[in-house]
């Protein structure tokens, strides 16, 4: 009797260890572990594994002989994202040869990754009136898991796709449009979940990180990056108010994550509204953040705020990178995010402390806007300058946190500037990060927003002055010290969404603006090889291998922030490559201010014309004194036309097919820009 009870709890603890193994087994064993090791013939995530590393262990393209690397394929992605609302930010995901890309239009393709050959293509069909757009339309990438293909929307819905077929297994609304929300980042695919962020922090939304359940699409649990009443960080928003709850806070790229340690880590985007922060007393957690949360659960664990109480929509939004190191002998488990500061924010992902040192210094202080008493300073080197030059016509100008209200005060970075949307690399061989930056500086200013649902709510702007220089800069950054091993300048600016990746053949990619794709000496940034694909080649590349024959891809479909012209083609090279490279597209701007022609009495400009959403045609237009010029906007976003000179005149916003009329009597030259979208500018010279 009493070893027959023995047996049957015997069983029974059996059994309930089966289950307890069916209930937590990985939903795609595959996957995960291609996920968790380093990145070899397969490319199966945006970062390349749950580190977000980017770093090839492939060698067969290596310094040696990589002047010899020539097109494989091109293939033309039928026209889709190709126009000037589009950019292509996403790293194409290679599984057994096949290749999968989503555009900016969030139409995917599965290409032969051999031969370029399309094997099925997904239309999204998404509306092209979705007007709650802040930076283009873009999509930067996909994840795969369950034999499934996952991607964001431009109207918040989580998509999965048949990865054999292109057909909509599930789509789960995370939130409407119509109230502000999107989704541009890719997810993260992991044990069965699916980790996507959203995005709006120009429209009043409230951020967060949703999990879902990758089978059925099911919301398991959502962690919202502004608190409510009584939760963590709370107490860094003004009591009784209700703030917080349109704070902005998004997570505009592809979470990391830590099997061993079961922490999910993510970037968190600026504070809304973006340029005012009078009413919202306090550092405002977890804006421009690094965030670490259990990966099953969703509960918080820690963070590390960037930029406190943010008025200079210094978002955190390059993807966090996750890297092992040894510093003072010591092993470490590191975290890492490049900021729109200009400065790499390095931290042990245990608990979010520096890893190499950041100290709280005081700033300078503008009351009106309640600016923290001191911010953040990393140890080490920032990437791009932090301080502007002072300019005739300009009253202020400062260094990184000056404050401003609302006489127009030059910054530098801008909020468009150092490391934006962009990947930085990471390679174990060199220890060094791969930062890309953009020098720009922008003339701020603050003014009253009113808050409306699903409407933009930013508080201010920021421009960059006529004549300003707009560049970039690449720089390898020691992981051990957090100071610049290399830097290069760059004749074009490369924060804004440009991409790399690093191999263990020594060599880094990247894509320019101009159509140039780069292969740089990992160690030392000498330039190796350089091909002219003929579009703007600002996506981050992915290296794979096919039948024992490594290929390097770069999606070339331009980018409406660092200036590049559009296209729809995705570029493969290898060793053995025939094609040549192609004529060169029109370079981007390295000067701030409207280009083109000046025309003879024009009194009729035209905004998106031309296919070119972010554009005034004709730019430049010289007129007789007491002309009435016709603003009309004829592109797919509401745009406006505002004089740089504060509160001169503006069209207000134009929808599609709106007009607005506008006299002038005074001769002078009249500079205008586009208040939702500050790199558009025109010009009116009247005589
Ligand atoms: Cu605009």
């Amino acid at each position: 009797m009493h070893r027959y009870l023995q047996r049957t709890l015997q069983l029974l603890s059996v059994l309930s260890g089966l289950l307890w193994l069916a209930s937590t087994a990985a939903a795609d064993p595959e996957i995960d572990r291609l996920l968790r090791g380093p990145i070899g013939k397969d490319w199966v995530t945006n970062g390349g594994n749950l580190t977000n590393q980017r770093y090839s262990t492939l060698t067969q393209i290596n310094t040696t002989n990589v002047k010899q690397l020539k097109g494989a394929w091109m293939t033309r992605l039928k026209g889709s994202g190709l126009g000037g609302k589009y950019s292509f930010e996403a790293s194409p995901l290679v599984k057994d040869g096949i290749m999968y890309v989503v555009t900016g239009n969030d139409d995917v393709f599965a290409l032969d990754a051999k031969t370029g050959a399309f094997l099925w293509e997904y239309w999204s069909g998404i509306d092209q009136t979705i007007s709650t757009v802040c930076c283009g339309w873009v999509n930067r990438g996909l994840a795969m898991g369950d034999g499934l293909l996952f991607f964001g929307q431009f109207d918040a819905n989580v998509v999965a796709l048949d990865a054999k077929t292109g057909k909509v297994v599930w789509k789960t609304a995370i939130e409407k449009w119509q109230d502000g929300y999107g989704i541009t980042g890719a997810p993260l695919y992991y044990e069965g979940i699916v980790y996507s962020g959203i995005t709006g922090g120009e429209f009043g939304v409230r951020g967060r990180l949703t999990a879902l359940d990758a089978k059925t699409g099911e919301i398991k649990w959502r962690w919202y990056t502004l608190p409510g009443p009584g939760e963590i960080g709370s107490e860094t928003w003004p009591a009784g108010t209700d703030h917080a709850m349109r704070g902005g806070a998004t997570i505009w790229n592809t979470p990391a994550l830590d099997p061993e340690l079961g922490l999910v880590y993510f970037a968190v985007g600026n504070c809304g509204p973006d340029y005012d922060g009078a009413m919202r007393e306090g550092d405002n957690l977890f804006c421009t953040s690094i965030v670490a949360l259990k990966a099953k659960t969703g509960e918080y664990v820690w963070h590390f705020q960037q930029v406190h109480h943010d008025i200079w929509d210094y978002d955190a939004a390059s993807p966090v990178v996750l890297f092992d190191t040894v510093i003072n002998g010591e092993p470490r488990k590191g975290i890492a995010e490049a900021g729109r500061t200009g400065w790499v924010y390095i931290l042990d992902r245990t608990n979010g402390k520096p890893l190499i040192g950041i100290e709280e210094r005081p700033v300078p202080q503008e009351p009106r806007q309640k600016t923290a008493k001191t911010q953040p300073y990393p140890v080490g080197d920032a990437t791009v300058p932090q301080c502007a030059e002072p300019m005739a016509g300009y009253e202020n100008s400062g260094c990184i946190f000056e404050p401003f209200w609302e006489t127009p005060t030059l910054i530098q970075p801008s909020g468009i500037g150092g490391t934006n949307w962009s990947p930085m690399p990471y390679s174990p061989d060199t220890g060094y990060f791969y930062v890309p930056g953009t020098v720009r500086t922008s003339a701020f200013t603050r003014y009253s927003d009113k808050y409306v649902v699903g409407k933009r709510y930013v508080g201010g702007t920021q421009a960059a002055p006529i004549g300003t220089p707009m560049f970039g800069t690449f720089t390898a950054i020691d992981s051990r010290t957090n100071k610049i091993a290399w830097q290069n300048k760059t004749q074009y600016r490369i924060g804004g969404s440009g991409g790399s990746t690093v191999t263990a053949g020594g060599l880094v990619f990247r894509g320019e603006p101009d159509g140039n794709v780069l292969a740089l000496d990992a160690k030392t940034g000498e330039e190796l090889w350089r091909f002219q694909t003929g579009f703007g080649a600002d996506a981050p590349p992915v290296v794979y291998e096919v039948d024992g024959e490594q290929f390097v891809a770069i999606g070339t479909g331009g980018n409406q922030l660092q200036g590049s012209a559009y296209g729809d083609a995705v570029w493969v090279f290898s060793l053995n490559g025939k094609l040549g490279p192609l004529w060169p597209p029109p370079p981007p701007q390295t000067v701030a201010g409207p280009t083109g022609p000046i025309a003879a009495g024009v009194d009729a400009v035209k905004i998106g014309d031309q296919n070119v959403e972010y554009s005034y045609w004709p730019a430049r237009t010289r007129i007789k004194a007491g002309t009435t010029v016709t603003f009309t906007n004829v592109g797919d976003l509401p745009h406006d036309a505002t004089a740089m000179v504060r509160d001169a005149w503006g069209t207000g916003v134009l929808a599609k097919g709106e007009s607005k009329a506008v006299t002038f009597s005074k001769p002078g030259i009249h500079y205008y820009i586009c208040t939702p979208h500050p790199w558009m500018y025109g010009q009116i010279i009247v005589e």
